[in-house]
């Protein structure tokens, strides 16, 4: 087991690693940016180390520099959090090369997970079934032009390099592929370092729905079933839930069965997740993440498996001691992420929080690393906390939930409270009734 874990990230993912280390008896190092010298993953580490100014460039995605803190703070492994480096093959690399055990999966895998048409190419091999396309990035619009005419229209061009919507274009006739394809491999080659493009059918209005994995380092792999975050906004989730409420137990098996058939396939390990898209009772692969998932609470609360604790020991080598029978899922969860941002502007809103006054009682979580008197900065991402509940039932989730809302009390910064309620209250909600257009839908338009 390991002595010590360095904590390359912030805010409440650095607070949630640290309590599974805690409670497992491991020391933590904590690392932060000038910005951050009075936040609570500082405060709660056993040490922490400053890497850095403000902006992330120049700090949490500062390998140099993270290194380094690994080295003089006698660190054994990094846990990479979410965002930041927790995808970066070269980060994996390097702390192979210098002794520092990386947690999460080795970094070959991470770099054939992060070329989104090499995965499908993988996974198809494995007997996943993925969205009709071209099976290799296509090299011109003509070539494009060729697989639409194959699969029909609507189709989706998409960044082979991409993942999370950048790069993306939807094509609903041929007399728009020239374009498309000329806009989505100039936003793929200024945002990413390959500009390769390929083309896949556009699916109207599927479900997003993703499968939980964990491996051991000795091929055990087993699911800990899914979780629907329909709910987003410009590919940013907003509400996530287990289980999807779309699924039968059936179609529940061969989803989560599959999802472990293409992990072993690739000789998956760690914690990873493999999304799906889900329409017309069909589902097919789409990406998959090899870290661990801002929504991975919801998981927790319907397994009751410590998914932390879990990454931690199976970097350390343990084998694993679950058995794919021994995971039921009990009752229902929900995450509603709390952003500091204008509800319905969606523009970031930093600044200090006067009052912090989080929602609690039975079945609620809170996930956070704000308090009273914090300064939300502008430096990093908008997540001000999550609040999770768990219930017997969708039903009763969503009654907890909405009162949790209701006493969750933030001052001197706006926050989408008064969105997540307004999600929530709407009948096709309750109903179940989502899909990746939910938000879309019932957004104003502007
Ligand atoms: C799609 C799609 C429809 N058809 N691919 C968005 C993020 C990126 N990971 C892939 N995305 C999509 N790919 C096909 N073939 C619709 C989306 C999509 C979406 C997916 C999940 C959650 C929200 C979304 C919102 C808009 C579009």
């Amino acid at each position: 087991m390991f002595r010590k874990i360095l904590i390359a990230n912030r805010g409440e993912i650095a607070l949630r690693v640290i309590w599974a280390c805690k409670e497992l008896g491991i020391k933590t190092v904590a690392v932060h940016s000038t910005a951050d010298i009075d936040s609570l993953h500082v405060r709660f580490a056993d040490e922490s180390v400053c890497i850095g100014p403000p902006p992330s460039h120049h700090s949490y995605l500062k390998i140099p520099s993270i290194i380094a803190a690994a080295e003089i703070s006698n660190a054994d492994a990094i846990h990479p959090g979410y965002g930041f480096l927790s995808e970066n093959p070269e980060f994996a690399e390097i702390c192979r090369t210098c002794n520092l055990t990386f947690i999460g999966p080795p970094p070959e895998i991470i770099s054939l997970m992060g070329n989104k048409s090499e995965a499908k190419k993988v996974m198809k091999k494995a007997g996943v079934p993925v969205i009709p396309g071209s099976e290799e990035p296509v090299k011109d619009y003509e070539e494009a032009l060729f697989y639409a005419k194959e699969i029909g229209y609507p189709v989706i061009l998409k960044a082979a390099a991409g993942g999370g919507g950048k790069g993306m274009r939807v094509v609903n006739s041929e007399k728009e592929m020239e374009q498309a394809f000329k806009m989505a491999k100039s936003e793929a080659g200024a945002s990413f370092a390959d500009d390769s493009i390929y083309v896949e059918k556009y699916l109207q209005k599927p479900r997003h729905i993703e499968v939980q994995i964990l491996g051991d380092k000795y091929g055990n792999i087993i699911h800990l079933n899914e979780r629907e975050c329909s709910i987003q906004r410009r590919h940013q989730k907003l509400i996530e839930e287990a289980p999807s409420p779309a699924l039968t137990p059936l179609i529940r098996k061969e989803l989560c069965e599959t999802a472990v058939k293409g992990a072993k396939y690739v000789g998956y390990e760690n914690a990873g997740t493999m999304e799906f898209l889900y329409e017309n009772d069909k589902f097919y692969f789409m990406e998959m993440n090899t870290r661990i998932q801002v929504e991975h609470p919801v998981t927790e609360n319907i397994t009751g498996i410590d998914l932390i604790k879990s990454q931690i020991l199976a970097a350390s080598g343990d084998k694993m001691i679950y058995n794919q029978d021994d995971i039921k899922i009990i009752g229902h969860s929900m995450e509603c992420r709390i952003n500091a941002e204008d509800p319905y502007r969606f523009t970031p809103c930093p600044g200090k929080i006067s009052t912090f006054h989080i929602a609690g009682g039975p079945g609620v979580r809170v996930d956070t690393a704000a308090y009273s008197g914090c300064v939300i900065s502008p430096n990093y991402d908008s997540l001000l906390a999550k609040l999770i509940v768990r219930a017997h039932t969708r039903q009763d989730c969503i009654a907890r939930m909405k009162r949790a809302l209701e006493s969750f009390i933030i001052e001197g910064i706006k926050t989408n409270i008064p969105l997540h309620l307004k999600i929530i209250e709407r009948r096709n909600f309750q109903l179940g009734n989502i899909s990746t257009k939910f938000l879309e839908e019932i957004l104003p338009k502007k």
